[in-house]
C-alpha cells in the first residue's frame, strides 16, 4: 500500500494483517463408576453438552464400556463451568459422577 509522505511522494507502507487468533481448546472428559445411571448420564449430556438423545446414548455408552468419553471442545474457562456444573448435579442427585479436563 503507499501513501503520500512529508516530502511530497510516497511511502510504501504495509496493510497491517488481521491477526484472528484462535483460542486453545479444551476436551470435557466423562468418566465411568459404577453407581450413577445411565438415565442420569444421558440427561447431563442433553442438559449440560447439547447433545441430541441419540448422541447422548452414544457417548454414555462409550464412557460405560471404555472408562472415558470426551462431551464436546470448548474455552479453558467454559470447560471448567461445565464441569463444575455436571459436579454440582452429581453431587445434588447423590452420585458419585467425574468429570475432567485434557487439553484437546
Ligand atoms: N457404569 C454406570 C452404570 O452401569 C453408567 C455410567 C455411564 C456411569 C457413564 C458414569 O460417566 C458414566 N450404571
Amino acid at each position: 500500500m503507499a501513501r503520500p509522505d512529508k516530502q511530497g511522494g510516497t511511502e510504501v507502507v504495509d496493510k497491517p494483517k488481521a491477526v484472528t487468533k484462535r483460542p486453545k481448546l479444551y476436551h470435557v472428559v466423562l468418566l465411568n463408576d459404577d453407581y450413577t445411571t445411565m438415565e442420569f448420564v444421558v440427561h447431563v449430556l442433553e442438559s449440560v453438552f447439547d447433545k441430541g438423545p441419540a448422541e447422548a446414548y452414544r457417548i454414555m455408552m462409550e464412557v460405560h464400556t471404555r472408562g472415558r468419553g470426551v462431551c464436546g471442545a470448548f474455552t479453558y474457562e467454559v470447560a471448567e463451568t461445565k464441569v463444575a456444573t455436571v459436579h454440582d448435579m452429581a453431587q445434588t442427585e447423590g452420585f458419585p459422577l467425574r468429570a475432567g479436563i485434557e487439553e484437546a
